[in-house]
């Protein structure tokens, strides 16, 4: 079973066509896609649709429009793709429940998607602010019950806390983690610090050989997916 998420950012001239072409050479490595708000504003919603058919079998479609807004604002950004095959979306944890996260669940839940909740970031700026009120997140994703939560790996000792806290207070999250290859982290490192998957991008997607990184990857992950 593959851990990686493969995020789907343009960047430079790329077309389209040339990712959906990507994606489909690395498909049979990755575990979903992860749709940017780059993709969005670039390729309009025909581009993000061509981007869910390619990637329709795969588990995880997500939308990561990085929500961060009272309910009705982010449940109107959503709407548009019900239906599409987009199956989880992201929002930001710190923006908190009453009038924006609480409500925006509910919707969420009423249309059979899932919630993933940012709760602390891959840089370095995430130790500025977000991650002083990492327990008050925590106490969100407890209450709000997400689907998953994103956790960075180039801090493996948030992932770590994170976790265990996680545990302790008996919440049952996945746990997505960006921040490998161009960011820094080593592939397999936020899985072997508790992730339960790492969202990869740019050293997959702009490899010279996309369907070897995406290759390399998958084989080191399959040392610690199989030591936990
Ligand atoms: P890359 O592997 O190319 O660095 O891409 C990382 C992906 O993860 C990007 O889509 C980015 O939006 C996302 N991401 C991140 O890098 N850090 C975070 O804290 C949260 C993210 O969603």
């Amino acid at each position: 079973m593959s851990r990686i998420i493969l995020a789907v950012d343009p960047y430079g001239d790329i077309s389209v066509d040339e990712i959906t072409k990507r994606i489909d050479i690395v498909k049979k490595y990755i575990a979903g896609v992860k749709i940017g708000l780059p993709l969005l504003v670039r390729f309009g919603m025909p581009g993000v649709k061509k981007i869910i058919d390619v990637a329709k079998d795969t588990e995880h479609v997500i939308l990561d429009f990085k929500l961060a807004d009272i309910a009705p604002v982010m449940i109107s950004t959503i709407e548009p793709f019900i239906g599409t095959g987009a199956n989880e979306v992201i929002a930001h944890a710190f923006i908190g429940l009453d009038g924006a996260l609480k409500e925006f669940k509910e919707y969420i839940d009423e249309q059979g998607l899932k919630l993933i909740l940012v709760a602390s970031m891959s840089h370095p700026g995430s130790t500025d602010i977000m991650d002083h009120v990492l327990d008050k997140i925590i106490n969100v994703v407890d209450k709000l019950e997400p689907y998953g939560i994103v956790v960075p790996a180039t801090r493996p000792h948030i992932i770590q806390y994170v976790k265990k806290k996680l545990l302790s207070r008996n919440i049952d999250v996945k746990i997505y983690s960006p921040g490998i290859g161009v960011q820094g982290a080593k592939p397999g490192s936020a899985l072997r610090a508790g992730a339960d998957y790492e969202i990869i991008g740019r050293s997959i997607l702009y490899s010279p050989n996309p369907l070897e990184a995406a290759s390399r990857i998958a084989h080191i992950h399959d040392e610690p997916v199989s030591l936990r």
